[in-house]
């Protein structure tokens, strides 16, 4: 890396800027508690910055902006104005705007938030940061918003102590860990609390401080440093984000010398009781527990004869009495696997271990489902799992850091691959869709969960751009059917071009659109540009093993891990038919197991993952698998060198060491491109011996 970096912590979507509209007014906070002590704080900044005044007493004074808890009274008359409209529109009993939920108007001058608890005002006045100047200029009826997920988490996936291979946060592209460096807490909490906000101004309301894999010296955050996870959950707290912890299934044998982690054990389960009632003693809101359990040498109730209702079932008990829940993994498949054993399918793994399971897991567990059957690649289908447990808990796991997404070195805007997995509907068109599911429609939503990608780099995200993908999770996770093109536009305004900066001069106004425009042609189309120079039509991998980054088409061909593309002389894919293959098709209800089943009817995107086909097989789009693989591959290396040059353009237009950060990054990616694009064109030509029909460069 040349660039130099920002003198500071870059303030990502939250720069003072976007304050000024508050700032620069008069506002008054009514209504109780810490969250709105918060909202007063974060007006009061503003204001210190730009001139404006915030009151906590209704005064005899025009205000442009009231922010009120709708138990606090008397309302003044605007607000209760309001109140009144959206009562008389709506009728009880849909009449209550409901947990973290707002409502806002502008009625008669007079912007005006209004939510019953004080969450929801936080989360209104965040909306009237994202409007800007005009939250204050033009007229509005009173809209109502209220998350669709209850609860919007992020996974981090740090270490306390510095991991031998996967360092200090596994799977992390943006330096180190914001809470823990080499063996100890960072201390720095003013950057965890900044952090914090800018959750905050996206919603997402629970965090897990350590990774799911947990070492020695991190299952010690449930007992002997549980005084660690408390600091952090203090500073969190004012901005309604909750910490939630990964366990060890192992503790009762690693730090309670019990002679088995049995979850049918009596000893075992007063052990877990006992332990998670001095949790709740130290951290009254403590959220739960997040657990990793037989996946990946992680230790787990299989040891002891039991499934895994029985082990979730064992942490949901100890956490009942405080309200508290466990994220329990539906990560689990076999990780020693003989690649010659073609019975086998990783793909039908958490199925077959959860489905059969629905029913048996308590209130308080929700089973955590990563969104893909296999893991986290660019194209995979819907998980199956989402489907097949309607009286579980489901939250549906996204990875926001990005492992197999080009690591923060490569631009790819996720937002367009979530909206796709959050608006799949698996039961058909006329049923629900994940969204549907995970935001708890038929009554059993457990939410949204991301894998953090954010680090204690200058930009939080190592990458600039990939600020977006941390923004869109929080953003999909209130309002999952929002276009990912008008987040993106939310967070270019917040972060570059805030409304507030109420420049309104012709050139100015130019020159935002400009960057504006740059921004949706490099970042809209980035996720589709990605798959098209990695691993074609869905078949996944083909990454070096062990950091994944870059190209390795046979990597993974000959291990243990479970992910194959079969490539031969004739052909490449993993039949996953019931008809000849794995079966697996045959975990999807009717409509969609119909669709993957059938060789004429499988998407083109995933045709790879559900069926071994001839180089020459037909795609719908007209064209070959062969030829397929060398456009895509041209096509999507082409598009990098485009993005690079396009970026040259936005010189100028935003901060000069973010403009290097992203230009170094570029040419990087373009690089790493043209190496995926070489390795797989290569590899492809000399398996099958067919030519490009375009007669481009292919070496041989
Ligand atoms: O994708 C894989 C990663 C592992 C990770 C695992 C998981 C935390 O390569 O690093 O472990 O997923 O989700 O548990």
């Amino acid at each position: 890396m040349t660039s130099p970096d920002p003198p500071g912590t870059h303030p990502a979507w939250l720069p003072p800027e976007a304050f000024r509209p508050i700032g620069s007014r008069r506002t008054l906070v009514l209504g109780d508690g810490l969250l709105t002590e918060t909202v007063h704080d974060e007006a009061a900044r503003a204001c210190a910055r730009y001139g404006g005044h915030v009151h906590r007493h209704t005064r005899n004074e025009p205000y442009d902006l009231v922010l009120a808890l709708t138990t606090a009274e008397p309302l003044p008359g605007p607000a209760q104005t309001v109140l009144d409209e959206f009562r008389s529109t709506t009728g009880p009993p849909a009449n209550t705007i409901g947990g973290e939920g707002y409502l806002t108007a502008r009625r008669h001058g007079v912007t005006t938030v209004l939510a019953d608890d004080a969450a929801g005002l936080l989360y209104g006045l965040f909306h009237v940061v994202r409007l800007g100047e005009r939250a204050f200029t033009e007229e509005r009826p009173p809209e109502r918003h209220a998350p669709t997920m209850r609860r919007r988490m992020l996974d981090h996936w740090d270490n306390v102590d510095i991991h031998p291979v996967m360092g200090q946060v596994e799977r992390g592209y943006a330096g180190g860990s914001l809470f823990w460096r080499d063996g100890a807490p960072r201390g720095d909490l003013a950057r965890v609390r900044d952090y914090a906000r800018l959750l905050a101004a996206c919603a997402v309301n629970a965090i897990s401080v350590n990774n799911v894999n947990v070492h020695a010296t991190e299952a010690l955050l449930l007992t002997d440093r549980l005084g660690d996870v408390a600091a952090i959950a203090d500073v969190l707290r004012p901005y309604g984000i909750r910490v939630h912890l990964s366990v060890s299934f192992a503790s009762p044998v690693t730090l309670g010398r019990l002679p088995s982690a049995d979850p049918l054990d009596e000893d075992v389960r007063k052990w877990w009781a006992d332990v998670t009632e001095r949790v709740y003693d130290t951290i009254p809101d403590f959220g739960g527990y997040v657990v990793k359990a037989d996946s990946e040498g992680q230790p787990g109730p299989f040891a002891y004869g039991r499934d895994h209702a029985d082990g979730a079932n064992l942490l949901a008990e100890a956490l009942e009495p405080f309200g508290g829940v466990v994220h329990w993994r539906a990560f689990v498949y076999n990780h020693r696997q003989d690649w010659r054993d073609r019975s086998t399918d990783r793909a039908r793994a958490a199925h077959d271990h959860f489905a059969p399971l629905d029913g048996r897991f308590r209130d308080n567990v929700i089973l955590q489902v990563k969104h893909g059957p296999i893991d986290f690649q660019a194209r995979e289908p819907v998980s199956p799992v989402i489907a097949a447990m309607p009286a579980t808990h489901l939250a549906v796991e996204l990875q926001v850091t990005q492992e197999y997404t080009g690591q923060q070195r490569h631009v790819c805007y996720l937002a367009p691959m979530w909206r796709e997995v959050l608006g799949f509907r698996p039961w058909g068109p006329d049923g629900p869709a994940v969204a549907d599911v995970a935001g708890g429609v038929s009554g059993n939503g457990g939410g949204l969960v991301g894998v953090s990608n954010v680090g204690d780099d200058p930009y939080w995200t190592g990458h600039p751009l990939a600020q977006a993908n941390l923004y869109a999770f929080g953003r999909l996770a209130w309002a999952p059917w929002t276009d990912p093109a008008a987040i993106l536009d939310e967070w270019i305004d917040l972060t570059f071009t805030p409304a507030a900066t109420g420049d309104t001069e012709p050139a100015a106004t130019r020159e935002t659109e400009r960057l504006r425009h740059i921004l949706h042609t490099i970042m809209d189309d980035s996720w589709r540009t990605y798959e098209r120079y990695t691993a074609p039509l869905g078949v996944g991998f083909m990454v070096r093993p062990g950091h994944h980054y870059g190209p390795d088409v046979d990597g993974y061909e000959y291990t243990p891990w479970g992910t194959y593309h079969f490539a031969d002389r004739d052909g490449v894919g993993v039949d996953r038919t019931r008809a000849t293959g794995t079966g697996f098709s045959g975990q999807y209800p009717p409509a969609w197991s119909e669709v993957y089943e059938s060789l004429d009817r499988c998407p083109d995107d995933l045709l790879l993952f559900f069926h071994h086909v001839p180089y020459g097989h037909v795609l719908h789009s007209g064209s070959t698998v062969i030829q397929h693989i060398y456009d895509t591959h041209f096509a999507g290396a082409g598009q990098a060198v485009e993005a690079g040059r396009r970026w040259e353009e936005a010189a100028g237009l935003v901060d000069p060491s973010l403009h290097a950060r992203v230009t170094d990054l570029l040419a990087e990616q373009i690089r790493c491109a043209g190496e995926w694009r070489d390795q797989i064109t290569t590899y492809f030509f000399r398996k099958s011996g067919k030519p490009d029909t375009r007669g481009r460069h292919i070496s041989r």
